[in-house]
């Protein structure tokens, strides 16, 4: 599907698909439960879903000319660490503004994890202190005409490079990566659990799977807390890339599952079920996930299984995403483990 595509390599190549047995069996045993590791994807600063989808991105921002890639997040945003890792990577000048999207205080918020690793990587960060929103952001349009008043050549990165208009791609490489291991390990998974916030990572696999008539076994957990603006940005990234790719079918809403029981209390702030998630795939599986995303896609999948949602005999693929480095930002919740 993605033959036409500039492809700029920023990952190690097909992410691993492991099972993980001990989650499997503790949740019963009748679902069995894989693990797509996203998080293992890349050696820029510890890599990630943003960086396949700047795969297909990249070769636009070097034709373009630009000096500086700029972007939007949060403060613990992984979007943001991801762009300023590839901006490095490619002699680029790197600017990202992080607004305040998390209703969450702990002392070293802004100075650990991902924040830390942009900084280190010498992206220009400006703090902003505006609230959670998907959309296209004023500060980020400052910062672009910003870059300009200074003489440089920004290129634009929506957060997630979800509004992007290549923004959905890389995900449907994806699933095509995922047909291509399923024909390798014998056998098709049923359902795939993605966390969706920014939307470009759930439609490029709505995309990508609906070649083989699979867009709805992808069961979005929306970590957004404001689903609705969150369903119509995936929809309508969706339709974008089906029509890039030439899919040769229209997306449809019933083509899109996005659950919205788990995002509470609120985007960025981890439930105590969150944390009881967080805590079992890390003791059973020895695989962190993050109070923000993989914690609340990891709560989704579990409570789903305990529900019978999938039937007995599903094969399910969880899709890690790599949000990990923002756990750091909240060292007291886990202070005792
Ligand atoms: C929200 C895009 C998002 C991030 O990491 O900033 N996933």
């Amino acid at each position: 599907m993605l033959e036409k595509f500039e492809r700029y390599p920023l990952t190690f190549g097909p992410t691993p698909i492991e099972k993980l047995s001990r989650l499997t069996e503790q949740l019963g045993g009748a679902v069995e439960i894989y693990a797509k590791r996203e998080d293992c994807n890349s050696g820029l600063a510890f890599g990630g879903n943003k960086v396949r989808k700047l795969e297909y991105i990249v070769p636009d921002a070097i034709a373009s000319n630009a000096d500086t890639l700029v972007t939007i997040g949060g403060v613990q945003s992984n979007h943001t660490r991801q762009v300023a890792a590839v901006a490095a990577k490619l002699g680029m000048k790197c600017r990202l503004v992080q607004e305040s999207w998390v209703p969450f205080e702990d002392a070293v918020y802004d100075r650990v994890g991902n924040i830390l690793m942009s900084r280190v990587m010498g992206a220009q960060i400006d703090l902003v202190d505006e609230g959670f929103d998907i959309g296209i952001r004023e500060s980020w349009q400052r910062a672009i005409e910003d870059v300009k008043r200074q003489g440089g050549k920004p290129y634009a990165i929506p957060a997630g490079a979800s509004v992007h208009k290549l923004g959905g791609l890389g995900f449907v490489g994806f699933a095509e990566e995922v047909r291509a291991q399923e024909a390798e390990l014998g056998f098709s998974f049923d359902y795939v659990i993605v966390c969706t916030v920014t939307g470009s990572t759930h439609a490029g696999m709505l995309v990508g799977f609906a070649k083989d008539g699979r867009a709805d076994r992808v069961i979005g957990i929306d970590a957004s807390g404001t689903v609705e603006q969150t369903r119509a940005q995936v929809l309508d990234i969706a339709r974008n890339t089906a029509a890039l790719v030439e899919l040769g079918r229209d997306i449809v809403e019933d083509d899109l599952v996005l659950l919205s029981d788990y995002a509470y209390p609120a985007y960025g702030v981890p439930s105590a079920e969150t944390n009881e998630a967080i805590r079992l795939s890390a003791r059973l599986e020895g695989m962190m996930t993050d109070p923000v995303y993989e914690g609340k896609s990891m709560q989704g999948m579990i409570d789903l299984v305990r529900k019978d949602y999938f039937p007995a005999g599903s094969k399910v693929l969880y899709a890690h995403l790599g949000g990990v480095p923002a756990i750091n930002g909240y060292s007291y919740i886990y202070r005792n483990g």
